[in-house]
C-alpha cells in the first residue's frame, strides 16, 4: 500500500554559470519525491526543471504544491505494486503537470523494481546496453573558456560530444562563437547547438546554413516549439540533423511531429514526456518513423539522471547518445555513491530499482543551508 508521499526541494549551486537563451543558472533546484510503501520499500523520483518558470510551465514550487495537494491524496492507500493502476488514476484525474507525474511514476517504479529485486531497466522492457555516450554542454558564455573546458573533458575522457547553448546573441555572433569552438576541436569531438527556440525561421535559415557548412552535427530546437511547420521546412532544407526538444511534450507531440516530418532526431525527456512509460512511447513513435533518438535532460540530479539512463538502456538504437550530465554540473552530490562516468560514457546502474541511493543526511544538510 502507498503510505506516504514526500516532496523535497533543495537548491544546489552550479559549478559555473550555465547560460541558456531562456535563463542563466547559478543554482539548480532539485525536486525530489519519496514514496513510502507499507511493505517498508521506498521509491524515489525527480521532477527537476530549469530556471523556475523560464523553461517549462511547472515550477519547483508548483510541482510540490500540486503533488502535496492533489496527487498524493489520490494515491495514498492504493496498492503500491499496481503501478499502472495508480498512474492511470493520476493521469485520468490530473490535467497537465507532466513533471509531477514523471516523478511519481519514477518513484512507484523504483519501489516496484526494488520489490522484485531487478534493475528498473528490466521492468521497462529489458536493458540492451550498460553504458550510454554522454554529451557535455558548453555554456559559460565565453568562447575561450568553453574551448578550455572542452579540452579538459577530452583529456579526462569524460565527454567528446559538446552541445553549445546559443540564441542569446545575434545570429552572426553566435555562429562565430560556435565555429571557433568547432575549429579548435576539429574531428576530436562532435559539436552541436541548442537554440532553445530563440530563432525566427529567417534567423534559422541564415544560422543553420553557416553552422552546417562549418561542420556542426546537430541543431536542437532552432525555432518556437509551436512552429511545427517551420521545423519541418528546416528539416527538408538542410542535411544537418534537426532535433525536436521543447516541441515534444509526450507521445501525442511525437506523433504530430512525425506526421509533419518535422525532425530527424527526438530528445527523449522523461519529465517533458510526463513519465517513464510515456517516454518509452515517444521513443517507439520515433523508431517506427525512422527518427533518431537522444536521451535528453532537464539538468536533473542523480535520481532523474539514473531514471533516464534506465529508459535509454532499453533503446536498441541510440544514434545520438545522451546528455545525462546533470549531476556533474552541480557542486553537491545527493547520492550516497555518485553515478559513474568513464570513457565518455555514463554507466547505467546495475542494482535493484534505480540502482542509486539518496544520502538523506546530505539532503537534510542542503535543505537547512
Ligand atoms: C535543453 O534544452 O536541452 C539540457 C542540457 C543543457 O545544458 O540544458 C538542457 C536543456
Ligand atoms: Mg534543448
Amino acid at each position: 500500500m502507498i503510505q506516504e508521499i514526500h516532496v523535497t526541494l533543495v537548491k544546489v549551486p552550479t559549478i559555473r554559470p550555465h547560460k541558456l537563451s531562456v535563463a542563466t543558472m547559478n543554482t539548480q533546484t532539485l525536486v525530489l519525491v519519496q514514496v513510502r510503501c507499507a511493505d517498508g520499500i521506498t521509491g524515489w523520483g525527480e521532477a527537476t526543471t530549469i530556471g523556475g518558470l523560464n523553461y517549462g510551465e511547472e515550477s519547483p514550487e508548483s510541482i510540490k504544491t500540486n503533488i502535496d495537494t492533489y496527487i498524493a491524496p489520490l494515491l495514498i492507500g492504493m496498492e503500491a505494486s499496481a503501478v499502472a493502476v495508480a498512474m492511470a488514476r493520476v493521469r485520468k484525474v490530473i490535467q497537465g503537470n507532466r513533471f509531477a507525474k514523471c516523478a511519481i511514476e519514477t518513484a512507484l517504479l523504483d519501489a516496484q523494481a526494488r520489490r522484485l529485486n531487478i534493475p528498473l531497466s528490466e521492468l521497462l522492457g529489458g536493458r540492451v546496453r550498460d553504458a550510454l555516450p554522454v554529451a557535455w554542454t558548453l555554456a559559460s558564455g565565453d568562447t575561450a573558456k568553453d574551448i578550455a573546458e572542452a579540452e579538459t573533458m577530452l583529456e579526462l575522457r569524460r565527454h567528446r560530444i559538446f552541445k553549445l547553448k546559443i540564441g542569446l546573441r545575434d545570429v552572426l555572433a553566435d555562429v562565430a562563437h560556435v565555429l571557433e569552438i568547432k575549429r579548435a576541436l576539429g574531428d576530436r569531438a562532435s559539436v552541436r547547438v541548442d537554440v532553445n527556440q530563440a530563432w525566427s525561421e529567417m534567423d534559422a535559415l541564415r544560422g543553420i546554413a553557416m553552422l552546417e557548412a562549418g561542420g556542426v552535427d546537430l541543431i536542437e530546437q532552432p525555432v518556437s516549439a509551436s512552429n511545427t511547420a517551420a521545423l519541418a521546412r528546416l528539416k527538408q532544407r538542410f542535411d544537418v540533423a534537426i532535433m525536436a526538444d521543447e516541441a515534444l511534450h509526450g507521445p501525442d507531440d511525437a506523433m504530430t511531429l512525425a506526421r509533419a516530418d518535422a525532425a530527424d532526431v527526438y530528445a527523449v525527456k522523461i519529465t517533458q514526456s510526463g513519465g517513464l512509460l510515456p517516454a518509452l512511447e515517444v521513443a517507439t513513435v520515433a523508431r517506427l518513423n525512422g527518427i533518431g533518438l537522444y536521451g535528453g535532460t532537464m539538468l536533473e540530479g542523480g535520481i532523474g539522471t539514473a531514471a533516464t539512463a534506465h529508459v535509454c538502456a532499453t533503446f536498441k538504437e541510440l544514434a545520438w547518445g545522451t546528455e545525462l550530465f546533470g549531476p556533474l554540473l552541480l557542486t553537491q552530490e545527493v547520492l550516497r555513491e555518485p553515478l559513474v562516468y568513464r570513457d565518455f560514457m555514463l554507466q547505467v546502474p546495475t542494482g535493484p530499482g534505480l540502482g542509486v541511493e539518496i544520502d538523506t543526511d546530505k539532503l537534510r544538510f542542503l535543505q537547512n543551508q
